[in-house]
């Protein structure tokens, strides 16, 4: 069979692509060199290599969408949603080739990348039906023969910049609603998953949308691409800026948005906690937590981190949760699609991770599991196909963690948990509420009291009760509090606020100049 060399078909069959940035609809090559997409599963499997762009690409992608802005913000909301609702179809159609590229590119399992594609195109059938309703008010004048009217009226171009982790699902929860909004947009994607974040544009091409809507700049992060990326903000390429990603990122993010007038979303890091009460269905707590904590190898900024335990119910629930966490089975997801987890995504994510076991020690925690990466030597029956060529972790428990210690405080990405015993629960909620952050929280109970009570002072902007921390739906507001974002959400008709600016129209018919709060006739 012919496989058209850039197409999900290539891509999920083990063929590597050869991509480009997408500007003004046209496929270009980058300023400088090429990057190399390789599978966190495989690093000898290259998936494709793509442009490493530099400040001219730049500055050309933002050109491109501040010209398309035009005629798009002037396109009906309901033929945008049109364009929206197509993609979401093709999507669709796509979706398990699409989710094996999501594995194949950083090692999430097939389920889990089902679920990904599965969360973009309900982001496309939320916003679809949003573009006929996008409404406004009409608001009562205190003159005669004057009608006052709200519109929401777009922003202009978004930067957009999102993790690897949801290389998919999170520029969708981004760039869905920005165009539905009448926006355009220059996106960066996350050198580690260009090819999936490549084959969702040309989804939304396919789908009609005109060229210049979304841009695409691929490259290096930091070092390279990334760093023009965001001079862009001090450019004035941006009238928007939205950034999934590291704390220490987000904070200079939002000093350059401050300095240019600029309101960014940032959904930044987290240090979510779980609290089990006695009274709770204990089975069910400790499937929740070994989810959360191990599910997409704790590569979620929802994954739980701190597990608080009240000492009636910590033995029995460790005891559990140790039988568990022994069970889990680990490995590589394309040969072995029922893995619990597969491998760390990067390099970076892998050394902090290490660094986390150093840290770990050295504040005396105990280590009930965990605290190598799995070898060729030392795996043992529950690590499932090769895993010699990618960074496969051991699920990691640290005991005896209290709030004062560098592992209850800081955010890790990996499969890692610490466990806390406290007293009572108002203890519970002291440690829940210990940190920083504030992203998501989940409490096991079936007491109506404490049910109530933690909603309301947790400080996350998220909170599950008899559920896990990770797994918001897609239509339901998504974001943080504290260190965990500047308080912008997104998702469903709450995000809409921050891809549109409210324009007040004040439309007089009387013939007459008339003024509020003054009683003067000047006419
Ligand atoms: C993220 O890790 O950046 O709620 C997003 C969840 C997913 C999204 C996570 N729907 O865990």
């Amino acid at each position: 069979m012919y496989l058209k060399p850039n197409s999900p078909a290539a891509a999920s069959a083990g063929k590597s692509l050869i991509g480009f940035n997408i500007i003004n609809g046209r496929e270009l090559e980058g300023d400088l060199s090429m990057i190399e997409s390789r599978s966190a599963v495989d690093k000898r499997d290259l998936v494709g290599v793509f442009p490493d762009s530099g400040e001219k690409d730049v500055a050309r992608a933002a050109k491109a969408a501040a010209e398309a802005f035009t005629t798009w913000s002037a396109t009906p909301a309901p033929v945008r949603g049109a364009v929206i609702q197509r993609a979401g179809q093709i999507l669709t159609e796509q979706k398990e080739k699409l989710a094996r590229v999501i594995t194949r590119e950083i090692g999430k399992t097939p389920r889990e990348a089902l679920g990904e594609v599965q969360e973009a195109i309900d982001t496309c059938t939320f916003f679809a039906s949003e573009g006929r309703r996008l409404y406004g008010q009409t608001v009562p004048s205190e003159l005669p023969d004057k009608s006052l009217t709200t519109y929401r009226r777009p922003v202009g171009v978004c930067g957009i910049l999102a993790a690897n982790n949801f290389p998919l699902a999170v520029p969708s929860w981004k760039i869905i609603p920005a165009i539905l909004c009448g926006n355009t947009v220059v996106w960066k994607p996350s050198d580690d998953a260009p090819t999936i974040a490549y084959l969702f544009l040309l989804a939304l091409m396919d789908a009609g949308l005109p060229p210049g809507v979304v841009n695409t700049v691929n490259g290096r992060g930091r070092a390279g691409c990334g760093k023009h990326f965001l001079a862009g903000i001090d450019k004035g390429f941006y009238q928007k800026f939205s950034f999934t990603g590291s704390t220490a990122v987000g904070r200079m993010i939002g000093e350059a948005c401050g300095r240019n007038l600029i309101i960014p979303s940032l959904e930044l890091g987290g240090k979510n906690p779980m609290i089990v009460m006695p009274d709770a269905d204990i089975d069910l707590a400790v499937k929740g937590a070994l989810w959360a904590a191990f599910g997409t190898a704790g590569q979620r900024c929802t994954s739980l981190a701190n597990l608080i335990l009240h000492e009636a119910c910590a033995a029995e629930f460790k005891q559990k949760f140790m039988a568990g966490a022994e069970a889990l089975e680990m490995g590589n997801p394309m040969t072995d699609p029922d893995v619990t987890y597969g491998p760390m995504i990067n390099s970076r994510f892998a050394e902090g991770f290490r660094e986390h076991w150093e840290k770990g020690r050295a504040d005396g925690a105990k280590l009930l599991s965990g605290g190598e990466q799995w070898t060729e030597a030392n795996r043992d029956g529950r690590v499932k196909g090769h895993i010699e060529h990618g960074l496969y972790m051991q699920p990691c428990v640290w005991d005896g963690v209290t709030p004062d210690m560098w592992l209850f405080q800081n955010e890790v990405f990996g499969p890692t948990v610490n466990l806390t015993t406290v007293k009572d629960f108002d203890e519970a909620m002291a440690c829940a509420n210990g940190t920083p952050y504030g992203l998501s929280s989940s409490l096991y109970t079936e007491n109506r009291h404490w049910v109530e009570r933690f909603k309301r002072e947790i400080k996350a902007g998220m909170a599950s009760i008899n559920n896990s921390t990770t797994g918001a739906e897609a239509h339901m507001p998504f974001g943080g509090n504290g260190w965990s974002g500047n308080g912008t959400r997104e998702s469903g008709m709450w995000v809409i606020d921050w891809y549109t600016r409210w324009q007040a129209v004040n439309d007089d018919a009387s013939g007459r100049l008339q003024l509020a709060q003054i009683e003067t006739d000047y006419g």
